[in-house]
């Protein structure tokens, strides 16, 4: 079923944030044709990202994931199109900047996995997890008016 309303939390990591590449990742997002529906600039404590890497606890990596999470603000977002959580992670490129193609955010902006700019959920059912975890306040609505011109 095509779903145009899919929904996917992508998040700018500290180094995005300093390396001043919020700007163009967002308007990767908004060119490309999903619309925002939620927007934060968030210090968040380690026990925030610890329960956002949940799944990764026991990993050698994790500490420092951790540390380097918690090392500064991150810009915290929703977007939402059609199949958002594929085509968002086809956009971060891989999770290794090694192989993320260039034209890719890892691939024009990164070199180290472990500082590799962003994050996009993996699947439909994380996005959802991850929006409740990032945004319990909840998501803004409203139309948007180029939906017949990005859609059939
Ligand atoms: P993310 O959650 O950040 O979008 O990354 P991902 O799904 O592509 O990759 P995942 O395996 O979930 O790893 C989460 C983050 O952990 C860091 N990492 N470091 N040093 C290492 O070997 C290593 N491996 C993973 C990366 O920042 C990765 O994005």
């Amino acid at each position: 079923m095509v779903n145009n309303a899919e929904r996917t939390y992508i998040m700018v990591k500290p180094d995005g944030v300093q390396r001043g590449l919020v700007g163009n990742i967002i308007g990767r997002f908004e060119g490309r044709g999903f619309k925002l529906i939620a927007l934060k600039l968030v210090h968040a404590t380690p026990e925030h990202l610890e329960k956002h890497y949940e799944d990764l606890e026991g990993k050698p990596f994790f500490p420092g994931l951790i540390k380097y999470m918690a090392a500064g603000p991150v810009v915290a977002m929703v977007w939402e199109g059609l199949d958002a959580v594929k085509t968002g992670r086809a956009m971060l490129g891989a999770t290794n900047p090694l192989a993320s193609a260039p034209g890719t955010i890892r691939g024009d902006f990164a070199l180290a996995v472990g500082r590799n700019i962003c994050h996009g959920s993996d699947s439909v059912e994380n996005a959802e997890k991850e929006i409740k975890l990032w945004f319990p306040e909840g998501t803004v609505q409203y139309t948007h008016d180029l939906a017949g011109w990005i859609f059939e």
